[in-house]
């Protein structure tokens, strides 16, 4: 059997991905992707079976957030560090079971395959399409990439030294739960809840993380040009790879931009020392393709969204980390202490120009929740007054496809008594568009990456405090929301969890949705997909 993946937006035909992925990972990737996470339900499957405290299980704890988070779409298309990676996982599974009787357990706990060909042969068995019933299916597969994104944010999280076992014992138990037959589709419903439930514990666990070491976000306004100095670009999600960079790039001459979803990184006060910390260059990860051309320096990869580079110039200029990889591209691994050596970049960065301008002037973000909390007088007389008549969760990512104009659109046409309130790459379809403000209030506030998603949550839910409310839904608050991979389903799942109803979700619906499932999401929670960008907003402001 060929390939089978469904997870991101950009699935082949609104169907799925089966000759090659639409974001280029091939067969062999994604059949080794398969098996990496299949091995991880093996051991989630002895954890929970066998009654196993995660708290003795030590490094196996970051392992599986790497498998998982190594699975997740445009973060690793290294086979080798695939196959390395299942070797490891299924070493780290039989010292588990290790003397236990392995009565009861099923093929993931036990299966054995340590040469490439055997793995690809196992891995044909055990994807998306091993569930026959397609209800059943989608419900395991959503849980699964709602896992996936949680973590991610976890590995995140754990880098910067906080984790909570509960999260991990969340995540053995739902991977279990995607092997098991007993278990009904209201039982898998009920599960999907639950991971909800997690994933606002894990937004929170890296808010914590995040904040308590670089300081709360604060107003910023962040360079969009460029300097005359050699540069490294730096893309993805992880703040203490770009806090390492930072500090040994310092003194040497070489400056660092930021690229994608490691913008927001400059509304922390911690990052606003480094005077080499230029500001950010282009645009959301698909426009990769051109930008890293023109950037000249090297690239480092942190995390998705990486995009299969064109040429072999630019090929040599990237550096991959964490759970990101591309073949043919060097990857700098932590040593046992979390450190991260840069030499090799940033020698490589002093050999080359500096980046070619691309654009000019600023852009304004750093609206986290607790920035919004210090002007929330402001924020709560504005809507008394009527000032502004509704905000707009416009959260999530930004993709390929050309109907995502929608949302450039949607922003341009939206009253200029309403405020949009974002995280995540999806900002960028409007975040340079001059939308002006509201009594000193931009009407774009974007509070930063994905995971921030949590800020806006926390923002809600505040609100609702301060007005008196019962309800998250009374406040003047709609949800149009953008998705593309794992860590968007997440983030939905924890506002579905939060009571959020009526999310509109574009610029389609995910392909992993049974049309029972999706019926289920419709009629509890009044998910909608989107229409065109007049309709919509005459919709939302009814
Ligand atoms: Fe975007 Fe990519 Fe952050 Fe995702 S860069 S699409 S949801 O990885 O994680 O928002
Ligand atoms: Fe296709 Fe998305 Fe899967 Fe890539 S991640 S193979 S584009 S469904």
């Amino acid at each position: 059997m060929s390939m089978f993946c469904y997870q991101c937006q950009e699935a082949a035909k609104g169907k799925g991905c089966e000759i090659r992925g639409v974001c280029g990972k091939s067969e062999e990737t994604a059949k080794l992707q398969d098996l990496l996470v299949y091995t991880v339900k093996g051991i989630s499957e002895i954890v929970t079976k066998k009654g196993i405290d995660v708290n003795t299980l030590g490094a196996t704890n970051g392992e599986v957030l790497s498998s998982l988070f190594m699975t997740i779409t445009n973060a690793n298309f290294d086979d080798d560090a695939l196959e390395s990676q299942i070797r490891k996982m299924q070493a780290a599974r039989d010292a588990i079971l290790r003397g236990a009787p392995s009565e009861g357990l099923g093929d993931a706990a036990t299966y054995k395959a340590d040469r490439r060909e055997a793995m690809l042969e196992k891995a044909a068995s055990v994807g998306v399409k091993a569930t026959e019933n397609e209800d059943i299916r989608s419900l395991r597969e959503l849980i699964t990439y709602g896992v996936k994104g949680m973590a991610a944010y976890a590995e995140h999280a754990r880098n910067l030294g906080k984790e909570d076992p509960e999260i991990y014992a969340f995540i053995y138990k739902a991977m279990a739960a995607t092997l098991d037959s007993s278990l009904t589709a209201d039982a898998l419903v009920a599960l999907t809840l639950e991971t909800g439930k997690y994933g606002v514990n894990v937004m929170a666990l890296l808010d914590e993380a995040n904040t308590s070491r670089f300081g709360n976000p604060e107003i910023t306004k962040v360079s969009i040009g460029v300097r005359k100095n050699p540069s490294i670009l730096i893309s993805g999600h992880d703040l203490t790879d770009l806090e390492q960079l930072l500090e040994q790039t310092k003194g040497t001459g070489v400056d660092v931009y930021t690229h994608g979803e490691m913008l927001p990184a400059h509304y922390y006060p911690a990052f606003k020392k480094y005077d080499n910390f230029a500001g950010n260059y282009g645009n959301s990860w698909w426009k990769q393709l051109t930008e890293f051309e023109s950037f000249r320096g090297p690239i480092l990869f942190t995390t998705n969204c990486i995009v299969p580079p064109r040429s072999e110039e630019v090929k040599s200029r990237i550096f991959t980390t964490g759970s990101a990889g591309f073949p043919g591209c060097r990857h700098i691994s932590a040593d046992a202490n979390g450190k991260k050596d840069f030499s090799e970049v940033i020698a490589l960065a002093k050999t080359l120009p500096a980046p070619d301008e691309i654009e000019r002037g600023e852009i304004v973000g750093g609206f986290a929740h607790s920035q919004v909390m210090a002007v929330a007088d402001k924020v709560v007389d504005a809507v008394k007054s009527g000032a502004i008549r509704k905000f707009f969760v416009m959260a999530g990512c930004d993709g390929r496809m050309n109907s995502r104009e929608y949302y450039t659109e949607f922003a341009e046409k939206l009253p200029k008594d309403t405020v949009i309130l974002t995280a995540g790459c999806a900002k960028y379809r409007y975040n340079k568009l001059n939308l002006g403000d509201i009594g000193g209030i931009p009407r774009v506030l974007d509070a930063g990456q994905c995971n921030d998603s949590y800020s806006l949550a926390v923002i809600a839910l505040k609100l609702k405090e301060v007005f008196g409310l019962d309800d998250i839904n009374k406040l003047p608050i709609a949800y149009n929301i953008a998705w593309y991979e794992q860590k968007a389903c997440i983030v939905l799942l924890a506002l579905l969890y939060l009571g959020v109803k009526n999310i509109h979700l574009g610029p389609t619906l995910p392909a992993f949705l049974s049309p029972n499932v999706a019926k289920v999401l419709v009629e509890t929670f009044g998910i909608g997909g989107i229409g065109s960008a007049e309709d919509d907003i005459k919709m939302f402001m009814a």
